[in-house]
């Protein structure tokens, strides 16, 4: 089987010098050296063909997000620096938080926001109102590259449907799986695998879709965005009581016609190889495999591995080839759609290690 790689270089453009964590400000650690390192990986370890996106337009970002949402990534940084803003990024300190919601709100008879000022709340205001931390940092040319890692998802599901193959790898930066359809946060501006997942759903027709999430934290983005459906089912494997610390416990079952098709596996901080296979191969057997996808999205982040910066579970560079094998083990069509991830030195080899476990051991 081939294994398809869609790939674009636009990712660079997104490159800020800081963030902002525990109250300091810190390097950047969702570099452009992550993706430099996979593509090496991808290309010396023969994993298979690299494309470069198709450009798809808005509409299909529009599906997911809002349109005052993509024009406030659009503006933001220009609206910032206008006004005096740290040229470094856009990094919000006042907070549009629930207690200001308004009885009257202007924007709520649209069915829109929750705020009576917002979005016009100026460009002091809005930032915090579409970003929920220190680390989703709007610099110059953020908007380009998250544009682009959403054509990268979206290529990515075309080619798994029209071209037959049995994996693609949407090698996206930056990540999406924290972004909500009017929040960006933890890295994520556009949620690619969400756009990607509707994309399949609503254009391509393919029918049900499964969205195996098993970055190390919890997809809040993925989980808001698709809560009130049934499909796709969204699955995720996280450490609990992680980032982004509100979300992610076992009781998020989805609401409406949604119910029971959101599951969280919350994982304690620790975590190896062996209970991780475990508590990965049980949901998939309990969960995805009755739900019988026709095609499933693998938000896919290495920040599980033992020497993540950030992470706190413990697996280990072999256990990624296992990975790819148990959801190979599916035999469904898989999107591979890149998240998170920050031990830069063995990134390429633990993302190519799940992709050659799934591209080996898949048999239709
Ligand atoms: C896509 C993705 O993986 N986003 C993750 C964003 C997490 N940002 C907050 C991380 C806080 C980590 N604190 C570091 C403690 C050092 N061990
Ligand atoms: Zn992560």
């Amino acid at each position: 089987m081939c294994l398809i790689t869609v790939y674009s270089e636009k990712h660079k453009l997104h490159d800020p010098v800081e963030e902002f964590e525990l109250g300091r400000f810190r390097p950047f650690q969702e570099t452009p050296a992550r993706v430099e390192h996979i593509i090496e990986s991808i290309r010396t370890r023969n994993l298979g063909p690299v494309i470069s996106p198709r450009d798809f337009g808005l509409a299909p970002v529009l599906k997911v997000h809002t349109l005052d949402y993509v024009d406030y990534m659009k503006t933001a940084y220009a609206a910032w620096t206008e006004i005096g803003g740290n040229p470094n990024g856009v990094f919000p300190d006042v907070f549009a938080v629930r207690e200001f919601k308004m009885p009257n709100a202007r924007s709520s008879e649209a069915g829109k926001s929750k705020f009576a000022y917002t979005p016009e709340g100026g460009p002091i205001g809005r930032p915090g109102y579409y970003c929920y931390d220190g680390t989703a940092v709007i610099a110059d040319g953020t908007y380009e590259a998250a544009y682009d890692a959403a054509q990268v998802a979206l290529t990515g599901a075309e080619l798994l449907v029209n071209e037959m193959a049995n994996g693609v790898f949407a090698l996206c930066r930056p990540p999406g799986h924290h972004a909500h359809e009017d929040l960006c946060g933890g890295y994520c501006f556009f949620n690619n695998a969400a756009v990607a997942t509707r994309h399949l759903i609503d254009v391509l027709k393919v029918g049900k879709v499964a969205i195996l999430d098993i970055d190390y934290h919890h997809g809040n983005g993925s989980q808001a965005i698709f809560y009130h459906q049934s499909n796709p089912l969204y699955v995720s494997l996280h450490a609990a009581l992680e980032y982004p610390y509100y979300t992610g416990s076992e009781r998020e079952t989805g609401e409406g016609e949604g119910t029971g098709y959101n599951v969280n596996i919350p994982l304690p901080l620790g975590t190896q190889d062996e209970e991780y296979v475990a508590a990965l191969t049980d949901v998939l057997e309990k969960r995805i495999r009755p739900y019988s996808p026709d095609y499933i999205v693998v938000s896919l982040g290495v920040d599980t591995f033992k020497d993540d910066p950030v992470g706190g579970l413990f697996l280990t560079t072999e256990n990624y080839t296992r990975i790819g094998q148990v959801i190979a083990s599916l035999s469904c069509p898989a999107l591979f759609v890149m998240e998170g991830g920050y031990a830069v030195a063995a990134i390429g080899e633990n993302v190519v290690n799940v992709l050659m476990g799934f591209r080996d051991g898949f048999s239709s």
